[in-house]
C-alpha cells in the first residue's frame, strides 16, 4: 500500500545545534530518497538559520532545498494535520494542531539516539492519548531499533574523499588553507571538556599536529591555552608540535567533508557523533552532558557496542581517552598511547561504519514503520 506523501516534522531547539540537526536532515532524506512531501516546523529560525543558511528569519514560511519551513510560534496558525507527524525529541505539538488529528494519523515521536540495551524493548512501543496513538520511535545500533540516520550515499562519498587527494585539496582550498602533510585533528566538543589539557598534549606529542576547531562556544578555552584574549576565524596558532587553525562554523556537507579529510574526529552530541561514524576515521565522542551519569552510561553502552569486536590493546586506548575526555584532564601518556594504536583505530573504525551502513537507516525505516501503521489501522488491527 502506498503511504500518504505528507509528512510534518515539529522540532524545538532546545539547546544547541542536535535538534535541527538530525530534523533537517530527515527532512531532506525523506523528501529526496522517499519522495515525500515536508513541511518542517521550528520554533528558533534564528538557531536553524547557523545550519540552513538560506533561512530567511523574517518569513512565516519559506521552501529550502524543496523542504517547506514555517516558522512555530505560539500564535502560528496552523493547517489541519498531515497523515503522518513527526514529533521530534517530545517537543509537545501545539494544542491546536492536536485537535485536527485523526485517529488514523500515524504521531510518531522520534527519541534521542542512545546504544543502551533498553532500547531494543522500547523502541516501536506506543500509548494513547484519547482517540490518537503516540508511538515511540528509537534510533539505535541494531536491527531491534529505528536505526540510524543515513543518507544512501554518504559511505561511499566519505570513501571517495578518503582515496581522492585532490578533492581533499579543494576541500582545504575552500577554507583557504594549505593541504598539511601532519596528523589532522578536527575538533568540536562542549565548553566543559579538558581542553587545554588535550592542547597541551597535542603540543608534546612525539608527531606535528594540525586542529582544526570550527567557531563554536570553546574558543575562549582555546584563546587561553594560546594566551589571547581572544579568537578570529581564520586565525592559525602553534605551539611546540600543534598548529592550531580557527575555522568557520561549517555548513553540514562541509562538516561531513572536514571529518573525513581529518585523521581523528572530536566529536559530541548526537548528529556530529553519527556523521563521526559515517566518516570512517577514528573518532572521540562527547555524550550531552547529563543529569544523574546518564551521559557515562550511555558513553559505556556505545563504548561496548562500538569496541566489542577490536583487540584489546586498542580497545584499552581508545576507552581511556574517552574516559580521560569525560574527566578533567587528558595527559600526554593517554593521548600518545591513542596515538600508537592509530592504524589500528582507523582500520577498525571503517570495518564498523561499513557494518552499520549494513543496517536499514532511520528515514527508511520511518517509512515502513508508518506504512504499517496505516496498513494495521486500513485492516482495523488498531
Ligand atoms: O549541538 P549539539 O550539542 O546538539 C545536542 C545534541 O543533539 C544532544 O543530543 C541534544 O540533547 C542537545 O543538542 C539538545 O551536537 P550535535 O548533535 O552534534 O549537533 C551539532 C550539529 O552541528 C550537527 O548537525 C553537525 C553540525 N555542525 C555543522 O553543521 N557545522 C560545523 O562546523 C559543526 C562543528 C557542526
Amino acid at each position: 500500500m502506498a503511504i500518504d506523501k505528507n509528512w510534518d516534522i515539529f522540532c524545538k531547539i532546545v539547546d544547541n545545534f542536535g535538534d535541527i540537526g538530525i530534523c533537517w536532515r530527515l527532512a531532506k532524506q525523506l523528501q529526496s530518497e522517499h519522495q515525500l512531501t515536508i513541511h518542517l516546523y521550528i520554533d528558533d529560525l534564528h538557531v536553524a538559520q547557523q545550519l540552513i543558511p538560506a533561512i530567511d528569519t523574517s518569513l512565516g514560511q519559506q521552501s529550502i532545498q524543496g523542504i517547506s519551513i514555517i516558522a512555530w510560534h505560539a500564535d502560528t496558525k496552523l493547517p489541519a494535520a498531515a497523515p503522518v507527524v513527526i514529533e521530534s525529541f517530545a517537543c509537545e505539538l501545539p494544542q491546536a494542531y492536536l485537535d485536527t488529528m485523526q485517529p488514523s494519523t500515524v504521531w510518531i515521536n522520534l527519541e534521542y539516539l542512545s546504544a543502551e540495551s533498553w532500547v531494543d524493548d522500547f523502541h516501536a512501543k506506543s500509548s494513547k492519548r484519547g482517540a490518537l496513538t503516540r508511538h515511540f520511535f528509537f534510533p539505535g545500533f541494531t536491527t531491534s531499533t529505528g536505526g540510524l540516520l543515513r543518507e544512501h550515499a554518504i559511505t561511499q562519498q566519505q570513501q571517495r574523499l578518503a582515496q581522492t587527494p585532490t578533492q581533499q585539496q579543494s576541500f582545504w582550498d575552500s577554507l583557504g588553507l594549505a593541504h598539511s602533510p601532519h596528523l589532522k585533528v578536527s575538533l568540536f566538543c562542549y565548553p566543559h571538556a579538558p581542553i587545554t589539557t588535550l592542547l597541551l598534549a597535542m603540543a608534546q606529542s612525539s608527531q606535528p599536529i594540525s586542529c582544526y576547531v570550527p567557531a563554536s562556544s570553546i574558543l575562549p578555552s582555546v584563546a587561553d591555552f594560546f594566551g589571547q584574549s581572544a579568537l578570529h576565524i581564520g586565525g592559525t596558532f602553534t605551539q611546540q608540535n600543534l598548529t592550531l587553525h580557527v575555522i568557520p562554523f561549517l555548513s553540514q556537507s562541509d562538516y561531513d567533508q572536514l571529518l573525513g579529510c581529518c585523521d581523528i574526529n572530536f566529536v559530541r552530541g548526537e548528529d556530529s557523533w553519527i556523521r563521526a561514524i559515517w566518516a570512517g576515521k577514528p573518532f572521540i565522542w562527547q555524550p550531552y552532558l547529563q543529569t544523574e551519569q546518564t551521559h557515562i552510561k550511555k558513553l559505556h553502552a556505545f563504548l561496548d557496542l562500538f569496541y566489542a569486536q577490536c583487540a584489546d590493546a586498542t580497545k584499552v586506548a581508545a576507552y581511556n581517552l574517552h574516559n580521560a575526555w569525560l574527566s578533567e584532564q587528558i595527559s600526554t601518556a593517554t593521548w600518545q598511547d591513542y596515538l600508537s594504536h592509530l592504524s589500528a583505530l582507523n582500520t577498525y573504525s571503517r570495518q564498523q561504519s561499513n557494518a552499520l551502513a549494513q543496517q536499514t537507516d532511520l528515514a527508511t525505516k520511518l517509512v515502513i514503520f508508518s506504512e504499517k501503521i496505516i496498513k494495521n489501522i486500513s485492516e482495523n488491527k488498531v
